[in-house]
């Protein structure tokens, strides 16, 4: 399927239409596991879900980015994050709890993790990444879509909001004092998290 002509933008938006079916698939999936998983354990791992699409523009200028020529192909095969669903969690330990719960689901087929929580990026981002595929069926039959899940705490997701506004701001040209402080925030921001999960032990332990 590899154009040597680029695409028109009409091509592109029916070849986009699967990836709106495939994320309504997994957003219903995904309500399922976890209200399965809070029924089953008396617990809410879930604070909230974000979900998106890529526009058209935005998966271009990814593809640009990283070097490739805009086609079809291309998109599909290079751009993993045509579908981003962010999952935001109260707590760290959460996050990995929400991983776990992916991880054992048949439905979703998991491609590639990115432990960010361990191994934070330079930046100082923190975020675990899933990048997955979802079967949809379609009148040509079962295809396998590709989407991304970023799984984070709300701290993460503060920091991580901020540095977006400031990346858009700067257009990509971060002063270096503003980076370093970023940096120190995403560091505050870890011992945060870590300070409020022992805080949730202590209070769930005066409960039992
Ligand atoms: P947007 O606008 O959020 O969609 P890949 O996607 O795997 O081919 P890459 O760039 O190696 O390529 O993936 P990575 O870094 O694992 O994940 C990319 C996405 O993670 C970004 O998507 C952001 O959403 C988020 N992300 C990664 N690093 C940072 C960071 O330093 N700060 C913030 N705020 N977010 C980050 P997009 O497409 O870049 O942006």
């Amino acid at each position: 399927m590899k154009n040597a002509v680029s695409p028109s933008n009409d091509e592109i938006k029916a070849a986009m239409l699967k990836y709106d079916f495939a994320l309504q698939i997994l957003e219903t999936q995904l309500k399922i596991l976890i209200k399965e998983y809070e029924t089953k354990y008396q617990y809410h791992p879930v604070e909230h879900i974000k979900s998106r699409i890529k526009t058209i523009d935005s998966a271009i200028a990814k593809l640009q980015k990283k070097g490739y020529e805009v086609n079809l192909y291309n998109l599909e095969h290079h751009v993993h994050d045509i579908i981003g669903i962010r999952i935001v969690c109260s707590f760290l330990s959460d996050t990995y709890k929400i991983v776990e719960m992916l991880e054992n689901s048949s439905f979703i087929k998991i491609i590639e993790k990115k432990d960010y929580i361990s191994h934070p990026k330079p930046s100082g981002y923190t975020s675990y990444h899933l990048i997955v595929k979802i079967p949809v069926c379609l009148v040509s039959g079962i295809e396998e879509v590709e989407a991304e899940i970023q799984i984070r705490t709300i701290a993460m997701d503060f920091w991580a909001s901020l540095d977006h506004k400031i990346q858009y701001k700067f257009s990509n040209d971060i002063p270096t004092e503003i980076k370093k402080e970023l940096y120190n925030c995403a560091v505050d921001i870890k011992k945060l998290d870590q300070k409020m999960l022992i805080l949730n032990d202590i209070v769930n332990r005066y409960y039992k």
